[in-house]
């Protein structure tokens, strides 16, 4: 296909920006499975980095496209298009990136097994640009090299190894609780026997008063029905945060702050807001620890944690702890809504998931931590969910050695994209990636780097158990207690804010059991 009809067609598909989806929700059926290879024997040699397909050489066409028609709402489907359109590989230049996409779980093996000691993934200049301006320090998730290690290292620890988890699940299990009384006070107050709603914001609530609880040890109330603007401000300026980036990917930051655009402002403003109330938090905490009101023997969340171990500098703690309380919020909040859409959409599988509950809960006594460890069906159900809404429509990573992809000699140093929305919807990875499947994750076949949702290696989300921990015990609850339906049949669409979330508020309602 030439360019000059790509650039037509990319701009019709921008042009129909919400018919995107519907147009074409998943793949076309084409070969570029892993399996069996798409390359003939004709095509068995060693191809050049230039021969790549795509529209790599069109970059500031593709960034004038791509911003005038607000191409970047749709960028997960403008990507499952691309690969309809190239296979498997492509490569392409939006402004000042350049990169190369891949689909197949077996392609992202070979590209995480080239990462390297200091693996990088792309970097978010905006949060970077911010930082800068107010002389802030980046904390683990920009840092990059021997210091990005260092941290990484001391924080894993304090974050993903198994012997905190233990610590976690109390911590995480009571703000649970509240969730579930709160609901069941909706309910009753409802007088109708359900709660019915856009659940958004009490997930938000819910998000946060648990990252804080975990990082500092100290309960909000959120969920109490306390007015708390200052949390408001903070949840609310998350999402601004978030929305204010996208744009600004394409565009050099420096650039955008110095025409002092309405978006680099409302992005200072967004992360102002959020580093002043991590900062009151952090500063409070910090008082309570060396005045010994926070227990140096019994756990009592991750600062306190981090402090006593004394292995980081203070500066280097604040700057992560405040990047782990801001990415903590509308990631959780927004899986834990597509999941339960996804249980009322499909009654039966919520039906088995309350039926393994309900007897891991009768063999384990109801011990939340016991619970964790039987409810593989419950796991296997988060995997759907983050299969079909990823929360990054992408990984990437920067090849430390030169390597080969779908025969393609791939440089070093090459930005390389996995396009996770895109893999999750392919019915040559996924047989019928439409269905809201969790057994596929437990029975056939291999799951071979198919679960990236958490990306992968050294440089995955540092979150993950948290996250894990935290959404499982919420499911385990909410699924015990009320039934999930929903008002809204149809499909309710995905957009990207930097972070994928649906494009309308979704009605949930909730019954008691
Ligand atoms: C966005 O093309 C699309 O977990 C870009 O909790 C590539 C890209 C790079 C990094 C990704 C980002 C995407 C989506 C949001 C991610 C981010 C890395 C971490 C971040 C996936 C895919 C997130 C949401 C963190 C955010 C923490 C932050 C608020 C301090």
């Amino acid at each position: 296909m030439s360019r000059g009809s790509f650039r037509l067609s990319a701009s019709s598909i921008y042009g129909q920006k919400s018919s995107v989806q519907h147009a074409n929700p998943f793949f076309v059926r084409r070969d570029h499975s892993g399996t069996s290879e798409s390359c003939t024997s004709s095509d068995q040699t060693l191809k050049p980095y230039d021969a790549l397909p795509g529209t790599w050489r069109n970059n500031w066409v593709n960034a004038y496209t791509f911003w005038k028609n607000n191409g970047i709402k749709h960028m997960h489907s403008l990507m499952i298009n691309n690969f309809n359109k190239y296979g498997p590989i492509y490569r392409e230049k939006i402004g000042y990136h350049n990169s190369v996409n891949i689909i197949n779980p077996e392609d992202a093996a070979i590209l995480f097994k080239a990462e390297g000691i200091f693996p990088e993934r792309l970097k978010v200049r905006p949060w970077m640009a911010y930082r800068d301006h107010r002389k802030e320090k980046y904390g683990v998730l920009l840092k990059s090299g021997e210091e990005w290690r260092r941290d990484r290292l001391v924080l894993n620890k304090a974050l993903i190894s198994p012997q905190m988890i233990q610590k976690f699940v109390p911590l995480l299990n009571e703000v649970v609780l509240d969730f579930v009384s709160l609901a069941s006070k909706q309910i009753e107050k409802s007088g109708r026997g359900n709660w019915s709603a856009d659940l958004s914001n009490y997930l938000f609530k819910f998000a946060l008063e648990s990252v804080c609880n975990i990082l500092y040890g100290e309960r909000l109330g959120l969920l109490q029905g306390h007015k708390n603007t200052t949390s408001q401000k903070f949840i609310d300026s998350v999402t601004v945060m978030f929305k204010s980036t996208s744009p600004m990917l394409y565009i050099p930051p420096g650039l955008l702050k110095s025409v002092n655009s309405r978006v680099w402002q409302d992005h200072v403003a967004a992360w102002d807001i959020i580093f002043e109330h991590a900062n009151h938090c952090i500063q409070k905490t910090y008082k309570q620890f060396h005045l010994g009101l926070k227990s140096k023997t019994e756990y009592s969340g991750i600062l306190a944690d981090l402090l006593l171990q004394d292995m980081l500098p203070l500066d280097d703690i604040k700057a992560s702890i405040t990047e782990l309380m801001a990415g903590g919020v509308d990631t959780t909040s927004m899986t834990l809504q597509w999941i339960m859409y996804e249980l009322a959409k499909y009654p039966s599988v919520q039906d088995n998931l309350r039926r393994e509950i309900i007897e891991a809960k009768q063999r384990t006594g109801g011990d939340p931590l016991q619970m964790l460890k039987s409810v593989p069906l419950l796991r296997a159900a988060l995997k759907e969910t983050l299969r079909l809404h990823p929360v990054a429509v992408t990984l990437q990573r920067y090849t430390n050695e030169d390597i080969v992809l779908r025969n393609y000699h791939i440089p070093v140093g090459t930005l390389v994209q996995v396009g996770l929305y895109a893999m999750g919807r392919s019915p040559e990875i996924f047989c019928k990636p439409e269905r809201f499947d969790p057994e596929r994750w437990l029975n056939q076949g291999s799951n071979y780097f198919k679960n990236l949702g958490f990306g992968f290696g050294p440089r995955q989300c540092i979150g993950r158990r948290i996250a894990e921990t935290e959404m499982l015990l919420f499911l385990i609850h909410v699924i015990q207690n009320f039934k999930i339906e929903t008002s809204r049949l149809v499909e309710v669409r995905t957009t990207f804010d930097l972070i994928l979330i649906p494009e309308n508020p979704i009605t949930l309602i909730l019954k008691s059991i």
